[in-house]
């Protein structure tokens, strides 16, 4: 029997800073509603998507930075999203700034979760790839502080829900085909992926005109070479003066689009996800097993980054 997930992007428009949590969960629950009018079983939404993309400026009260984090979830003003989904029967991913106390210690994370239909948070996951900078760059037109509001996650798990084997990533992940592939060795399906991207970027402005270009190239190449879907969700537009793209949508095994989002505001894009799709994929050109040659591999993990000899050239694996 085929095993379907009809699934929405549930792209967002731009979050002023001044919009509430309860005015940002209405839009959320709108777009869940017209996802759940269309047949869909789960609604993906973007990363950080409950305030406005807040590491685009730099703080120095943290008080005034907690109060983009979240302390609970759900929380008083993120229940009424929960309990629509439960009603109406129709799981969710959703990014947000998480805090955390932990044997008194206190954790920031850029988190995302997936929510069945029951309204349970089932699985979460901590950014992993946190771009930017730890450190106030006034040159910049806009800051990117990630690296300095959040720490990093510490890995990738899958899970089994909505009759398949699902995954999460956030924004940046999805730049790196590690990210892909460690959730396909562990039988990926489905990847879920919220982002924020800027359409400029400060330390490499010739990049700006391609943006929309390498989002989906990267995600294209994730569900491919990974015989996975891929839902990638955009906050796209103009926010707080500065643009972001769009370009949400919802990527096949074999890497083609077949749904995207064609504005820059709150809208939903829709596909009909066969997951039995995968296997032509898991099972052919991409049949880990059979293919895969992980002892040349080793510098994957053995180095983070190209390692330069005294002389300066690089230094070379031996295998
Ligand atoms: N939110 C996030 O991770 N944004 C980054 C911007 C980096 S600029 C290339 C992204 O990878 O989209």
């Amino acid at each position: 029997m085929a095993r379907f997930v009809n699934v929405a992007a549930g792209q967002l428009g731009p979050i002023a800073r001044a919009e509430t949590r309860t005015e940002v969960v209405a839009r959320l629950m709108a777009l869940m509603r017209q996802a759940k009018a269309n047949g869909c079983d789960l609604i993906v939404y973007p990363e950080l998507a409950l305030t406005t993309f807040f590491p685009r400026w730099y703080f120095e009260d943290q008080a005034e930075i907690d109060g983009f984090f979240e302390r609970e979830m759900p929380g008083a003003e993120t229940q009424a999203l929960f309990d629509l989904g439960r009603e109406i029967g129709i799981g969710f991913y959703l990014g947000y700034a998480e805090l955390t106390v932990e044997a008194g210690v206190t954790r920031r994370f850029n988190t995302s979760i997936l929510v069945d239909k029951s309204g349970t948070i089932l699985s979460k996951y901590r950014k992993v790839h946190l771009p930017g900078h730890a450190e106030h760059e006034p040159w910049r037109t806009f800051q990117h502080l990630e690296k300095r509001y959040f720490e990093p996650g510490t890995g990738f798990g899958v899970i089994d829900v909505f009759g398949g084997t699902m995954g999460m990533a956030i924004c940046n992940d999805r730049r790196w085909s590690e990210t892909y592939r460690v959730m396909g060795l562990q039988g990926v399906e489905m990847v879920l992926i919220g982002y924020n991207t800027p359409v400029h970027n400060p330390p490499a402005p010739e990049h700006d005109d391609l943006s929309l270009f390498h989002n989906h190239l990267v995600m294209q190449a994730g569900a491919y070479q990974n015989g996975t879907f891929v839902v990638g969700v955009a906050k796209a537009g103009v926010e707080e003066g500065v643009d972001h793209i769009g370009g949400s949508c919802i990527i096949a095994p074999s890497g083609e689009i077949m749904a995207a989002c064609t504005t820059k505001g709150d809208e939903i894009a829709l596909a009909r996800c066969d997951l039995d799709l995968c296997n032509s994929y898991k099972r052919t050109t991409f049949n880990f097993d059979v293919h895969r040659q992980p002892r040349a591999y080793g510098l994957i993990v053995e180095r983070r980054g190209v390692s330069i000899m005294a002389d300066g050239t690089p230094v070379r694996s031996k295998r």
